[in-house]
């Protein structure tokens, strides 16, 4: 088989027959397959199955009842089960016109590619689709952001974050891709020097049914590209850093409230352990929790170890300064470089350890893979 089409699906139904339709066209007389990885909570797997009665290409339906790691999980189901070995990936939902594809394929028949990206941004190519001038900005912008800290592996695109591309399969490691969110091709550009080709196409508006791209997306990509330019523990420290600030922030309130020193600096601290840990929860560790038990489980340790930590920290300055006469600053500063790795590696390895077996995407118990620094 010469090529297999990935279309992760959610709730798509009535694009489906439209998009077969027009991708048995333009795919006619290749050797090719269409492959749905569906998470709908709708009747779309049903619609599938019956276009795939009367589609001129064979149609393969993966249903995921519980789905892992949202579209970008969808995708590397796909690769796993393709037939083919290049692998086109596109939307459900006709932004990406079937009638492109023969020019991909043509473009990767080349040879000297491992991946064709589809580009909105390149010369002859247009983002019109794109709902809104707040929607093109958004994406103008993420797209200069992520390519400046990726300027290397990302020279050879003007889109990384589109989701219609052609792929070898065999380039990519698909053991060490950890997706989250909606940018799979950001994650496998980013992972692995890939030889790129980019051909132009006009993104279109959607054909039918509602979009699924939401604010919370767009705080799920900052994350994953702060994860995998810096790797797991700048995103901890840049949680650790806002809460320091909140921290200051609080106790100085109260403080103007009139409150006394010592109260207020409890307050602040008790406030700012609970906010930290949701945002370990919701962007740090969001990837790992599926497997580590049950949150009030979480919380109560990582409280606990906050706590302790604050509590313990303060005799061991004391004693740095005192029996070992280092000066205070520098002993302060010891101490919290001290209790920040301390504290990464007890929630990286304790707070968030899997309990069960990994599920279908590898959670691991080391933080290795979406943890490690990348070269660009
Ligand atoms: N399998 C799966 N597919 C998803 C999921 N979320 C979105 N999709 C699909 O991914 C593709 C892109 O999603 P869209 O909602 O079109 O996102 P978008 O193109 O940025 O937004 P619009 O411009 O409004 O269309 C569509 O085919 C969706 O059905 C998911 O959680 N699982
Ligand atoms: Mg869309």
């Amino acid at each position: 088989m010469d090529l297999t089409v990935i279309v992760p699906t959610f709730n798509e139904g009535p694009n489906v027959a439209e998009l077969v339709g027009r991708l048995g066209a333009a795919l006619e007389g290749r050797d090719a397959e269409i492959l749905f990885v569906d998470d709908s909570t709708d009747d779309t797997p049903a619609i599938i199955a019956s276009v795939a009665t009367t589609s001129t290409i064979p149609v393969r339906l993966i249903h995921r009842d519980e789905p892992v790691a949202g579209l970008g999980g969808a995708v590397l189901e796909g690769f796993r089960a393709a037939r083919a070995r290049w692998c086109l990936v596109m939307d459900g939902d006709l932004q990406h016109p079937p009638e492109d594809v023969p020019r991909m394929l043509d473009r990767a028949a080349v040879g000297d590619v491992d991946i064709v990206v589809a580009s909105r941004y390149v010369t002859g190519g247009t983002a019109g689709g794109l709902a809104g001038a707040t929607r093109t900005a958004v994406s103008r912008a993420s797209t200069a952001l992520t390519k400046s800290m990726f300027p290397r592996k990302l020279h050879g695109t003007t889109d990384p974050m589109t989701g219609f591309f052609l792929v070898d399969r065999d380039a990519i490691d698909l053991d060490a891709l950890r997706p989250r969110g909606f940018k799979i091709l950001l994650e496998i550009l980013a992972r692995r020097q890939l030889r790129i080709g980019e051909v132009p196409f006009a993104f279109a508006s959607r054909y039918a049914g509602s979009s699924k791209a939401s604010f919370t997306q767009g705080i799920r990509f900052l994350t994953q590209l702060a994860m995998l330019r810096f790797g797991r523990m700048s995103a901890f420290a840049v949680v650790g850093g806002v809460g320091a600030l909140a921290n200051l922030a609080i106790m100085w309130g109260l403080i103007h409230l009139g409150m006394g020193y010592l109260p207020a600096a409890i307050i602040a601290s008790e406030v700012t352990i609970i906010g930290n840990f949701l945002l370990l929860e919701y962007l740090v560790f969001s990837d790992m929790r599926a497997d580590s038990g049950l949150m009030r489980t979480r919380f109560i340790k990582s409280f606990t170890f906050n706590n302790v930590e604050a509590l313990v920290r303060i005799p061991v300055l004391a004693l740095l300064v005192q029996d070992a006469h280092i000066p205070s600053v520098l002993a302060a500063a010891i101490t919290l470089v001290a209790a920040f790795i301390v504290r990464f590696v007890f929630h990286a390895l304790w707070v968030y350890a899997p309990k069960s077996q990994p599920s279908a995407t590898p959670s691991p118990a080391l933080p290795q893979p979406t943890g490690r620094t990348l070269e660009s």
